[in-house]
């Protein structure tokens, strides 16, 4: 009996190894593209005035989704997307500012549970990583600016072959000597340029550096020496379009006319080329899609509409310049005949910032139209993005916009459903528990309740139905997403049961994901809280 048990586990093993095989010749490379802080209608395939031809041509061959959520800010949207889970239960609820030393919030990604990197590279596939990685905690970051270790919390060392870009997040911000001298920081000279897990300091680069650029020129050269008989999976993270919103004067200069005409206009203008695209869900009006400016653009003085369209013709450089080196990549993979067979994935980590001044928000309320609030907030305008797929060899193309609802954490599961790799029940010497999330390339996907906290800011959607709270201060709002997407017309009154089923499933998964306790500490105030 134990014999035939035997007989029948090796043959199964050996079936196994030749249903392996038989896939791996055929196993599709992965491009997956995050960029950073850009708004949920950012792409024109979205309705933006930003032009993404590159973009565009990957979704008319493939699939935009009309309902992607993320996280609302960095740190926490990478830590979900690279693991397949909410961040909280990989030690990334809040930032990698402090370890608070608490569950959920330690502030650098647990090594208890894998990255997509790991999972795939044990099977064949090659693994490089290129731009923001920001899931080291800062602490960590700043021993190894000053001569220590990585301390196993560098891409290098959580999957990834090679790496190229910004190992932190927060500290890229421009800054100027007594004289008013450029020192560092921004896309032309940036601080924390790593490759492998070397530093490149600001006198080692080459002249006219522009990140984005050298971003493009890692990718291409990845792919162009990619060796024929292996997968690969790229994680292609940019900067741009986060603060500070600069790009090169050539890139600029032809984009600064084409925002002139203000952003009362671009608007309208917007929503109109949404409506065309068919963007909104079936029987929404787009009148329902008013702008939420807190001035008009006639009410700017003549100096704010300058600076207004400084920055919008910045940030469209940045997005655009990302799609040109999308479109780098496309070509190299074309000629090597490797498109087809190519999965890529685009998203953006949260949505347009208000960090900054009026004039950021007001240039952000149009990157996030139809949506209100910024970056960090949980209505939709924070936790929206754009979803782009393409693999013309496993993904048929469809027109229009996928309404299956999608999260962030979605994306590990489909690139390790399409690599045919499965998720292990251990890792290392534990056993780890199954992904909550899904396969975004499974046809009858199920609609799963998606909860949301950042800051206190705390949401839940369920079915229909959506909560919010702008913190632990504010009430419960309810908002029906079928009747009304962009969250105009709070129900919380007139709908009390709807509202306490929703925030007990919300205490729920909060209570088993370690999101409590809340902390309502501001930031610095926060760090101090857990250093002391
Ligand atoms: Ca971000």
């Amino acid at each position: 009996m134990r014999s035939t048990f035997r007989l029948l586990f090796i043959m199964s093993l050996a079936q196994a190894s030749f249903a392996a095989s038989i896939q791996a010749e055929n196993r599709p490379n992965v491009i997956l593209i995050m960029v950073d802080d850009m708004g949920y209608s950012d792409l024109s395939c979205y309705g933006s005035d930003i032009q993404t031809p590159n973009l565009d041509r990957l979704a008319d061959h493939g699939l935009k989704f009309r309902q992607l959520r993320t996280y609302s800010r960095c740190c926490p949207s990478r830590a979900s997307l690279l693991t397949g889970r909410y961040a909280h239960e990989v030690e990334l609820g809040w930032m990698t500012a402090v370890d608070e030393q608490r569950p959920g919030y330690r502030g650098g990604l647990t090594r208890d549970l894998p990255t997509i990197a790991e999972l795939l590279r044990p099977q064949g596939y090659a693994t490089h990583m290129i731009g923001k990685w920001h899931l080291a905690p800062d602490s960590t970051v700043k021993q190894f600016f000053e001569g220590g270790s990585t301390a196993g919390t560098f891409p290098t060392d959580r999957g990834f072959d090679s790496y190229y870009g910004i190992i932190d997040g927060a500290s890229n911000s421009v800054t100027y000597d007594a004289q008013g001298r450029r020192v560092g920081g921004g896309y032309f000279t940036p601080w924390m340029l790593v490759r492998q897990t070397r530093h490149i300091p600001i006198p080692d680069l080459p002249e006219n550096f522009f990140l984005e650029e050298s971003f493009g020129d890692e990718l291409v050269r990845v792919i162009e020496s990619h060796p024929d008989n292996q997968p690969f999976f790229i994680y292609h993270a940019p900067f741009a379009p986060h603060n500070p919103v600069e790009a090169p004067e050539a890139r600029v200069a032809p984009l600064r006319e084409r925002y002139r005409v203000g952003y009362d206009v671009l608007w309208k203008q917007r929503i109109a080329r949404m409506e065309n695209l068919g963007l909104f869900p079936q029987g929404i009006d787009a009148a329902l899609a008013k702008p939420f400016f807190e001035k008009s653009w006639e009410a700017l003085t003549p100096e704010e509409q300058v600076a207004w369209i400084e920055r919008a013709a910045n940030y469209a450089a940045l997005v655009q310049c990302v799609d040109e080196q999308i479109g780098r990549a496309i070509d190299t993979l074309e000629a090597r005949g490797l498109l087809d067979n190519t999965l890529v994935l685009f998203l953006s980590d949260n949505g347009a910032t208000k960090q900054g001044c009026l004039l950021t928000r007001l240039h952000s309320n149009l990157a996030n139209a139809p949506f209100r609030e910024f970056k960090s907030s949980s209505y939709e305008g924070g936790v929206s993005s754009p979803l782009v797929m393409s693999w013309p060899d496993g993904v048929p193309a469809r027109p229009g916009f996928v309404d299956a609802r999608a999260h962030i954490s979605d994306i590990a599961p489909t690139i390790l459903a399409a690599a045919g790799v499965e998720y292990p029940q251990h890792w290392g010497l534990k056993s780890i528990p199954p992904l909550e999330s899904q396969n975004l390339l499974d046809p009858e996907p199920s609609v799963r309740p998606l909860f949301f906290e950042h800051e206190s800011t705390r949401a839940a959607v369920i079915g229909d139905w959506k909560i919010v709270s702008g913190g632990l201060d504010q009430p419960w709002e309810l908002y029906n997403l079928r009747q009304d997407p962009f969250e105009r017309n709070n129900l919380a009154s007139s709908h009390p049961d709807m509202l306490a089923q929703l925030e007990a499933q919300w205490n729920a998964w909060a209570g088993t994901h370690q999101v409590l306790p809340l902390e309502p500490a501001l930031w610095g105030v926060r760090i101090k809280k857990y250093t002391q």
